[in-house]
């Protein structure tokens, strides 16, 4: 992974969540200085700035708990056509949330991409939830609780792009890891669809480096591309409280480092989300910078590298 091609997207959406604040996430990241970071490591860095959503007619659903339905068709049409162009390129695209919702355009663009290279697409979604309820499910109408459900194809989410999905995620090929709350509808659809799943219980049982090491193995097994979606409260709110919904019983800051720094050596991941980052909740930027830290930590910064040696 040395001297890669970086790409930042700044994507200040926040309606997919039930709070303001995560607009200025791109932001947040770029004063932690993310771009600098990377750059320190040998890798170029263009910062695209920031997208701006569509603008979508009035939508209306039948489940009357959904929020912000325009809003998130006008993000995930603006944001799938930006990620498939990236994603013919031959450059790593970091999306800087903004929301989980955003993974519904992101995820969705890369698969164009994925599809056109005549390569399967594989998922890495950290997080503490599964993100995988439908709009007929959704209890709380925060759409940031769907994108998974919308990505692997699952029926009823035709507002978002406004026309079908083009090429859904095989479920299998999804690894949820660091999940600890999960809605009852959720929980039946995960199973009925096959998706990936590595709670917290696994980790604590196994470590978190076995279920890594089992999906990266089958990536390469399947010559395929990865996308790491890594939602904020994957982290442990103890470590991480800029975020909207903590969830107790996160990685630690040595669990979180270990997979980034797993991921690095795969040389597997070809693109990144940085979600639910909310600044406003933040203890003087540490979250955000913890955030810039794992990031390098994907990227090849290591505590300490012996030198090969000839003899
Ligand atoms: N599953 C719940 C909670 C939730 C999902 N994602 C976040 N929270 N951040 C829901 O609202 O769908
Ligand atoms: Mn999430
Ligand atoms: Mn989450």
């Amino acid at each position: 992974m040395a001297g890669q091609d970086i790409v930042l997207v700044g994507i200040p959406m926040e309606e997919g969540s039930g709070r303001r604040g995560c607009c200025m996430g791109p932001d947040a990241y770029r004063t932690a200085g993310l771009e600098q970071e990377l750059e320190a490591l040998g890798h170029t860095v263009r910062d695209l700035g920031n997208l701006r959503k569509e603008q979508v007619a009035p939508l209306s659903h039948a489940n009357g708990a959904i929020k912000s339905l325009d809003a998130m068709a006008g993000w995930t049409r603006a944001i799938n056509k930006c990620a498939a162009n990236l994603a013919r390129d031959p450059v790593f695209p970091i999306f800087m949330g903004g929301d989980h919702a955003l993974a519904a355009g992101s995820v969705s663009g890369l698969a164009e991409g994925a599809a056109e290279a005549g390569r399967p697409l594989f998922v890495l979604w950290l997080d503490a939830h599964a993100d995988f309820n439908t709009l007929a499910s959704t209890q709380s109408g925060n759409l940031h609780g769907t994108p998974l459900a919308f990505l692997c194809g699952l029926g009823g989410f035709e507002t978002y792009l406004g026309r079908p999905l083009r090429h859904p995620l095989v479920p299998e090929n999804v690894e949820i890891l660091g999940v600890r709350s999960i809605d009852a509808p959720e929980r039946e659809l995960l199973l009925r669809h096959g998706v990936g799943v590595s709670d917290m219980r696994r980790i604590d049982e196994e470590g978190i480096a076995a279920p890594l090491r089992q999906f990266l193995d089958r990536v390469k097994r399947h010559n395929g591309l990865l996308h790491v979606s890594l939602d904020v409260d994957f982290l442990d709110p103890g470590i991480a409280p800029a975020v909207g919904t903590t969830v107790p019983g996160g990685t630690t800051f040595r669990e979180a480092h270990l997979v980034m720094e797993m991921l690095h050596d795969s040389g597997l991941v070809t693109s990144l989300d940085l979600v639910e980052l909310n600044p406003f909740l933040d203890d003087r930027g540490r979250t955000a910078r913890l955030m810039v830290d794992l990031v390098a930590s994907l990227f090849g910064r290591r505590v300490f590298d012996r030198p090969t040696r000839s003899f």
